[in-house]
């Protein structure tokens, strides 16, 4: 089994979600399945600055190589680009987590391996409303969990409209709301949707 699993930035500055990065030390890549982080640095937990999305690149990098990884950057925030790449990048980390595994059961477990690990940067609140009330609130802590109240406000309600819009549901559900058979949904988990 391979678990590719999405860490928000805040959610990994918690304790617990902190040492389990060292959880790669007990994988045995002869008999184990395997698990790629995608750590999502947006920058925000709820309203504070997270530390990961505010320490240089270089120390970043180095503390996950650290924690026994490599990790590779998905980053921007142009979706039809950033797809083509995190595409690619997925493709080069599984072809490495397979070379490691097909390795390790051919010649035997001899040495831990430097498992790949992806970092992806966009902006919090990613293709959510831009501004509201004035107020940036894509790429900003604004967009945490409710990016507008006051649904009795028209102009919030338009923006809640065009927004949900955007993600055009006529092409992804047919007319009864059933998720077409040729649509291929990738759901992102937050803090938010595991505690709610
Ligand atoms: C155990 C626990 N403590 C605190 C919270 C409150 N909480 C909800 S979301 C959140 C911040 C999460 O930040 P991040 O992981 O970066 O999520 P994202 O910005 O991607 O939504 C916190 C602290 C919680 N849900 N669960």
């Amino acid at each position: 089994m391979l678990v590719a699993c999405v860490v928000g930035d805040g959610e990994a500055e918690t304790g617990p979600l902190a040492t389990s990065w060292h959880s790669n030390k007990f994988l045995n890549p002869v008999r184990d399945g395997a698990v790629l982080p995608i750590l999502h640095v947006n920058g925000y937990k709820i309203a504070g600055p997270t530390v990961l999305a505010r320490i240089p690149r270089g120390e970043l990098v180095a503390l996950f190589r650290g924690y026994g990884y490599t990790p590779s950057f998905v980053e921007g925030d142009d979706p039809a680009k950033m797809h083509r790449l995190m595409a690619a990048t997925l493709d080069r980390a599984l072809d490495k987590i397979r070379l490691i595994q097909r390795d390790a059961r051919k010649n035997g477990f001899r040495r831990r391996p430097r498992w790949p690990m992806i970092i992806l940067r966009s902006p919090k609140g990613w293709t959510g409303p831009k501004v509201v009330d004035g107020k940036p609130t894509e790429g900003s802590w604004r967009s945490h969990q409710v990016p507008m109240g006051d649904m009795s406000h028209p102009g919030h309600l338009k923006i809640l409209e065009k927004w949900l819009k955007s993600y055009r549901p006529r092409e992804l559900f047919d007319k009864t709301g059933k998720l077409r058979s040729d649509a291929i949904c990738f759901c992102r988990i937050s803090a938010t949707m595991r505690s709610g």
